[in-house]
């Protein structure tokens, strides 16, 4: 503590209690650089990139200084001076680069990669206000700009700078370096490319700008509005800047380190994150013919290089591009494509498998699955999905290729750093052992019936929910009883997802509850999500949510009951306070259609019990869990994928023919909920779940309704067996590390160093 005590006095120039905490921030975030530089060791043998359009890294700063072991430290020595960490943190801006799980995951990646003293670096772009901010007016979602770049981020400027050509016209993409420092591990760098020239401001009212000037908005959004041609061309020139830059830096730091590039497949893994960075591969082949390498060859060169990890089924969110798009913004690639396309027609007569089609649609993510040599899926129903139905064409073609790897979560961000106090209390039962080998948690099993350990684990979880009322009081001015129930769904807001499915539970415990059927505890369901812009009726359950909150809360019948909480602007730091909170996981996409999830892994690991389908990894809970400690309702996807097949599902049958149904679809125009909120949103959405209901929502409302109300009577009657459950939970997370998940993708596909 003293020679930290020096160190810190010394970067900040003064006493520190006399500092303030932007200053000390400042200190920090220098010595948190130099320690990092130490570790960062160059790579021996074959290095790792992982190329995502999202890294959803969260606040670096604790992070950090947990990887690097001076949290402790830093943290007495803070305290000493009268200065409290959580204070600090609130300076920090949270770095706005990704939108929900596939962000998340490439970032808990990272983590996991420099922890297991693996060479891994990130590749992505440097997006001057990330995903928007959200805010609620008259509860409707508005976006405004998230201007995290505020001089004090984490990402240091370079000068090593490619030319990038869009279009016909040369740009100049310039490298940004983060440090992303492993737990007791190296350090490895996340790559982000950008322009000088783009300039914020250029963006008018809300999230908009003028999308043809190129050179001044290119790097300003994540996921910039896609509802227009201008937008979509927006969409691949970002994609083609972020890989052809990081194509050049991996072709220059390869032949730095002594590949004639011949052999770069031993030098250079590439992951590819889903289609969004799927040109790198005609961009490589490209590159590697301009050095004098035959078209043969390179293909063989990239194919051996890059693997790819899809993470969806949604047909929708397969990327694929009308050629002209391709032609007008990368025309450099097209040839490239249009060959490439002739070699996989080589390969087999299923036109299926085409990468241009008859229509002229370029699929990226079929060129992913010809020209690498591994298609992995997420989670196993996901992958087995993928092989049996939606990738089964391919998969007749190369069964070699496909595999899995189940998604993880770092534990040093979704365990020691959000929940000291869970953690602290691990240790004192089983030892440290467990932060780098989660396998550990195990042992906590030996103490299913320790009253005392259950009775302390009751405590922090309570504790924690009382930080959660109190940060929801100080940030959103909003009051919860922290003795109900915590129910959360936190996710992008997606129809899939289902948070109209929790909606119509909501109105359905309203009605009882005004009829007097009580339930046994109070429920406060608490929800976090962005809806996309330009996704209509994802924003219509946004608001049907927030005015159904209002009719409940100036109900004093109901409101004793059931209270609904939306957070505002739902990230990473609010995850961090939202987790160790909960006690049930709501994790309710219908299933089939979530390829794996890692909230769900994230809820578990800090003891809330999961209320789910059998979908995505909640599969591979269950099984770890056993049936008596998760709440499992709703169809299985075989069920589901059969009726999508017959086409024979009607929402109306169900509608009509349940009256509680009924009842709960209707209200959504009710006078009570009309008289705060928009007729335009509430019937929208009212039809759409009478007339459409795409994701099977009504099908599954009885069964969700029952495990629901099962969850409640089991917490409120029996707390301890509650309690007990949830240690289970816990002690059966190890699996959820992502670190056994980088462990497998470095066994089966990578083979680094
Ligand atoms: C595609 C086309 C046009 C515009 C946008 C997109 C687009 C953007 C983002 C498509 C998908 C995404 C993000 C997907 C995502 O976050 N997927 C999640 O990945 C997680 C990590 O594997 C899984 O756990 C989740 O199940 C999956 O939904």
């Amino acid at each position: 503590m003293k020679s930290m005590d020096k160190t810190l006095t010394e970067l900040c120039g003064n006493d520190i209690r006399y500092c303030s905490y932007e200053e000390v921030y400042m200190a920090l975030l220098s010595l948190v650089q130099k320690e990092s530089e130490k570790r960062a060791v160059p790579a021996t043998g074959r290095k790792l990139y992982y190329i995502s359009a999202e890294f959803l890294i969260g606040k670096l700063l604790s992070n950090n200084l947990i990887n690097l072991g001076l949290y402790d430290d830093v943290k007495a020595c803070l305290e000493f001076h009268g200065k409290s960490m959580a204070q600090l943190e609130e300076t920090e801006p949270e770095p706005s680069l990704g939108n929900g799980g596939l962000g998340r995951l490439a970032a808990c990646f990272l983590d996991s990669i420099a922890t297991l003293n693996l060479p891994g670096d990130g590749i992505g772009l440097r997006y001057h206000c990330g995903l928007f901010h959200q805010n609620f007016t008259d509860r409707l979602q508005d976006e405004t700009p998230d201007f995290w770049l505020g001089g004090h981020d984490w990402a240091r400027k370079t000068d090593i700078t490619y030319p990038v050509s869009l279009a016909g016209r040369d740009y100049t993409a310039r490298l940004y370096k983060i440090a992303v420092t492993g737990y007791e591990g190296r350090t490895n760098y996340l790559n982000l490319f950008d322009l000088d020239t783009v300039d914020q401001s250029i963006i008018g009212k809300g999230i908009q700008f003028d999308k043809q000037e190129i050179d001044k908005n290119l790097t300003l959004f994540l996921y910039p509005d896609d509802s227009d041609d201008d937008g979509r061309l927006l969409r691949i020139y970002q994609q083609y800047l972020m890989v052809s830059a990081g194509a050049q830096l991996i072709l220059d730091e390869c032949t730095r380190r002594g590949s004639d590039l011949h052999d770069l497949y031993d030098y250079a893994a590439i992951q590819i994150n889903d289609t969004h960075p799927s040109m790198v591969i005609p961009e490589l082949i490209r590159l590697l013919c301009e050095k004098g390498i035959d078209f043969e060859e390179a293909v063989e060169i990239v194919t051996r290089t890059c693997a790819y990890t899809n993470h969806t089924i949604l047909a929708e969110a397969l990327e694929k591009w009308p050629r002209h798009y391709l032609d007008k913004v990368v025309p450099q690639l097209t040839p490239i494509i249009e060959k490439l396309d002739a070699v996989a027609a080589s390969r087999t007569n299923d036109s299926s498998t085409a990468i241009i089609d008859s229509n002229n649609i370029v699929h990226m993510a079929h060129m992913d699955i010809h020209f690498t040599h591994s298609t992995n899926g997420v989670a196993a129903l996901h992958t087995e999905i993928l092989k049996d139905s939606e990738l089964n064409h391919f998969y007749k073609l190369y069964p070699e290729k496909f595999n899995n790897k189940t998604n993880g979560i770092t534990f040093r961000r979704w365990l020691l750093k959000c929940n000291p106090e869970l953690t602290q209390l691990i240790e004192n039962l089983i030892g440290t052992g467990f932060r780098k080998d989660a396998s550990q948690l195990e042992k906590l099993a030996d103490f299913t019936e320790d009253r005392k350990v259950l009775k302390q684990l009751a405590s922090i979880k309570y504790d924690n929910k009382l930080a959660l009322a109190e940060w929801l009081k100080n940030t959103q001015g909003i009051y919860v009883n922290p003795s109900a129930m915590f129910a959360i769904q936190s996710k992008r807001l997606h129809e899939y997802k289902r948070q109209q499915l929790n909606l119509l539970y909501l109105i359905h415990q309203y009605f009882e509850i005004k009829a007097g059927r009580l339930p046994q505890t109070p429920l406060t369901a608490i929800f976090g999500a962005k809806a996309a812009p330009a996704y209509t009726i994802a924003k219509d359950i946004i608001h049907a949510l927030l005015v159904l909150s209002t009719v409940i809360s100036l109900d004093p019948e109901v409101s004793e009951w059931l209270q609904i909480v939306f957070i505002e602007n739902y990230n990473v730091t609010a995850a961090e306070k939202m987790i160790p909170a909960c006690d049930l996981s709501e994790q309710i996409s219908l299933a089939s259609k979530e390829a794996s999830g890692t909230g769900n892994m994230k809820f578990m690991l800090n003891g809330a019990l999961t209320l789910g389908t059998m979908d995505g990894a909640n599969v591979e809970i269950a099984d770890a869990v056993g049936d008596d400690n998760i709440y499992i309702f709703g169809q299985s996807s075989k069920q589901v994928i059969h009726r999508y097949a017959q086409g024979d599902y009607c929402a109306c049958d169900w509608y009509e023919g349940d009256p509680n149904i009924r009842r709960a679809v209707d209200f959504l125009t009710s006078e009570e909920m009309l008289f705060h909120g928009s007729q335009e949103h509430l019937t929208r959405l009212k039809n759409e779940l009478i007339r459409k209901d795409w994701f099977q929502t009504l099908p599954d409302f009885n069964a969700y309704v029952v495990r629901k109300n099962q969850a409640l009577a089991d917490y409120a009657e029996n707390p301890i067996d509650w309690t007990r459950r949830s240690l289970i939970n816990i002690s059966k997370a190890g699996f959820f590390s992502s670190d056994r998940t980088i462990q497998e993708y470095n066994r089966d596909i990578w083979h680094l160093g």
